[in-house]
């Protein structure tokens, strides 16, 4: 066995990568008390594709010109990127521990001038699309070959914005642009379909343009064939993954939580937490 096998036959898994990204949420959960646990436990699944399956970066090199860009529309879902982050390398672990500190690199929404591996500040919503896209568009006239991939939340399909960025990506035929959205169901007044209904979100998504594939987003393997599809599949057109997602996925009294949008846990629960979730240790 050379090498390079053996060092393939140690890494992680893909579902050990994401059993480690949701116990660095927890952690960084602990540290304020409260936060947006519920959706760094939803996503983890789809960050544990993005970084350790599809995206090209190198983590000691953040800034490197070849690297796909992530960017996180939804700044209030940095607690689930800097988890991603932390396991990629990009961020040392021990920063975990000062998480929504003053003078932290990790504040509780991100901001790109404070974090290696944040790509946009995206604590006002409905940005981030538009930012891909003029980002996809550069990238294209570099005529560089690297992708841009960005996560946005159903509650941002209430805005205008994101629909404007939506037309102009397949107007612009952006194929080196893949969107993820988050579909929790839950936005901070409510169930999102409930505030402003946005189904059927895959006819409408195709009607503008894009190439489109709805998943369930904590089934890897469907995951991963997803992120796969939407790199090699050949139309000139920007690509959407629909990821279906359930809220505190991972940790059984998280996921039947209500009103999961902003979570205050009591001090004793986040060792419940933390063990709930080793019970389905990968
Ligand atoms: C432009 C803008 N309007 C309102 C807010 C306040 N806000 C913060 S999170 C949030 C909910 C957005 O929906 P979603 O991300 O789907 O919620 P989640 O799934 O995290 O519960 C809102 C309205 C904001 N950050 N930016
Ligand atoms: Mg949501």
């Amino acid at each position: 066995m050379d090498t390079a096998t053996t060092l393939r036959v140690n890494a992680p898994t893909l579902a050990q990568r994401a059993y480690n990204i949701r116990r660095n949420a927890i952690r960084m959960g602990e540290v304020q008390g409260q936060g947006y646990i519920a959706q760094a436990l939803d996503i983890s699944d789809v960050l544990a594709v993005a970084y350790f399956h599809a995206m090209r970066y190198r983590p000691e090199d953040p800034d490197w010109e070849e690297r796909d860009r992530f960017l996180l529309s939804n700044g209030h879902y940095a607690i689930a990127l800097y988890a991603a982050l932390i396991e990629a390398g990009i961020i040392p672990e021990a920063e975990l521990e000062t998480y929504g500190s003053d003078d932290s690199r990790l504040p509780m929404s991100g901001m790109a001038s404070y974090t290696p591996g944040m790509e946009m500040s995206g604590g006002s919503l409905g940005l981030g699309l538009s930012i891909a896209v003029g980002m996809g568009l550069g990238l294209k006239r570099k005529n560089s070959s690297s992708r841009v991939y960005t996560l946005f939340s159903d509650g941002e399909l209430d805005e205008g914005s994101v629909w404007e960025a939506i037309s102009s990506a397949s107007h612009y035929r952006l194929d080196n642009l893949i969107a993820i959205v988050d579909v929790n169901n839950q936005q901070a007044d409510g169930p999102s379909r409930q505030v402003m209904g946005f189904e059927p979100l895959v006819a409408r998504l195709e009607a503008f343009g894009w190439f489109v594939q709805r998943v369930d987003g904590n089934d890897l393997d469907a995951v991963v064939a997803a992120f796969d599809t939407a790199r090699t599949h050949e139309a000139p057109k920007p690509r959407m993954i629909v990821a279906d997602t359930l809220m505190g996925k991972g940790v059984p009294f998280l996921e039947q939580r209500e009103k999961n949008h902003f979570i205050r846990v009591e001090p004793h629960e986040w060792q419940l937490a933390l063990a709930a979730l080793d019970a389905g240790r990968p």
